[in-house]
């Protein structure tokens, strides 16, 4: 990913040469470049600023050093770049902003300063950008550094490679509308304080339970603002357990209904999903242990079926009702067939369609990379595994 930051305080930035991001721009992740916003003056005085029209407090931004700069930077992109300009009036940068931003080629940062800068920057802009105003939060700052220091860092972090270990940025807080659950380290008593009981249990299913327990309970007292999403249907309150012939019913609807989204988006009728029926359902649960997951309700929320393929687990069929998707029961249940692997499997995988860029993140972000995949498998299949020997 390219980067360019223009301010007129390119020390502001210095911090970005420093820990992790300062490693990826030395292994290549990524290429970001500062400009001073003065380089782009003509008087001797390397003027930026001059009195506001109208009247009024303050100082503002000049528009033809702006627009030289932007230009300088537009002629070295070979994309539309999205600028990004800093402002308290902005739409709040998020994590889903973060997320979005990481997947662009090039990112362009206007650090402004003073009051501002000439409105008439934005408009000159849009012609080689798309321009995106956005807010740290609403506090106010002297000008937009501080904030492309954050935004830098939380987009740059989530660009694969630059965290080493990418399984550390799946429960963070806002990955999923959840704040992090509580860490501890050694020594297990400190103080007279012991860490809990079940994170010394070396039982997986109880830890993960129990941290997102941990996960719900924190944010309903220190953010309760992100609870409706999470809560309404957390994947915290799901029963998941092992489908019977008494759940094909209700299996067959929603897979049916979870793949004319997946055949709708690959244009094709010819995946099996699409062709189950109730007797081929009942008759593949003999061959694939097959979880169903329940709202608190009742209600069939997902599913998902593994199988043991030699040293490998192999998980399959995982469906989310198409209503319910972006609260983590997909994560939940990849989890849960994961952890439900046999103690002797040396890796899990899963196959799925080339283009489900969605899936495609959430199995990454999981620890699942891309391999050659086995005989038998679609070419339009990407197949996925994850190692569990280390
Ligand atoms: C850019 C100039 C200062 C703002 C007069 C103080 C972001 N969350 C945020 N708070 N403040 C900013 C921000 C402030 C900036 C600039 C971003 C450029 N200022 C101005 C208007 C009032 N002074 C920000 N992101």
């Amino acid at each position: 990913m390219q980067l360019d930051v223009i301010s007129i305080f390119p020390d502001y930035l210095a911090p970005l040469d420093l820990s992790l991001i300062g490693k990826a721009r030395r292994d290549g992740l990524i290429d970001l470049r500062v400009h001073d916003l003065r380089d782009f003056t003509h008087d001797r005085h390397r003027t930026v600023d001059d009195t506001p029209y109208g009247g009024g407090a303050g100082m503002v931004m000049k528009p033809q050093p702006w627009s030289e700069a932007l230009d300088h930077v537009a002629a070295q992109s070979d994309s539309r770049p999205v600028l990004i300009v800093p402002g308290p009036g902005g739409q709040r940068f998020d994590q889903a902003t973060a997320r979005d931003l990481a997947a662009q080629s090039h990112l362009v940062f206007a650090c402004g300063r003073y009051e501002g800068i000439d409105e008439r920057v934005y408009d000159y802009a849009a012609r080689d950008f798309d321009v995106r105003i956005l807010s740290l939060g609403d506090y106010v700052l002297n000008g937009g550094d501080v904030a492309v220091l954050a935004m830098v860092e939380a987009i740059a972090r989530l660009i694969p490679g630059v965290i080493g270990n990418a399984d550390s940025l799946v429960e963070e807080s806002h990955e999923d509308g959840l704040l992090e659950y509580p860490v501890y380290t050694k020594p297990a008593d400190w103080h007279g304080r012991r860490v809990p009981e079940v994170l010394l249990s070396g039982d997986h299913a109880k830890i993960a339970a129990w941290r997102h327990a941990q996960r719900l309970t924190r944010t309903a007292a220190r953010r309760p603002d992100l609870l409706p999403a999470a809560a309404a249907m957390s994947a915290g309150d799901l029963e998941i357990r092992l489908a019977t012939p008494a759940d094909v019913g209700e299996l067959l609807t929603l897979t049916h209904a979870c793949w004319l989204q997946v055949g709708i988006n690959n244009n094709t009728l010819s995946n099996p999903a699409q062709h189950e029926t109730v007797s081929s359902l009942t008759e593949s649960l003999a061959d694939w242990q097959t979880y169903v997951a329940r709202s608190p309700e009742g209600r069939m929320v997902g599913s998902v079926r593994v199988q043991e393929q030699g040293d490998t687990w192999f998980i399959a069929r995982l469906m989310v009702a198409p209503d319910l998707s972006g609260r983590g029961i997909g994560r939940r249940l990849l989890e849960y067939a994961e952890t439900s692997a046999p103690a002797a499997t040396r890796a899990v995988a899963l196959a799925t369609a080339r283009g489900n860029t969605r899936n495609l993140k959430m199995y990454q972000r999981a620890g699942f990379r891309p391999v050659s995949a086995p005989p038998g498998f679609e070419e339009d299949q990407v197949y996925l595994r994850k190692s569990l020997r280390g």
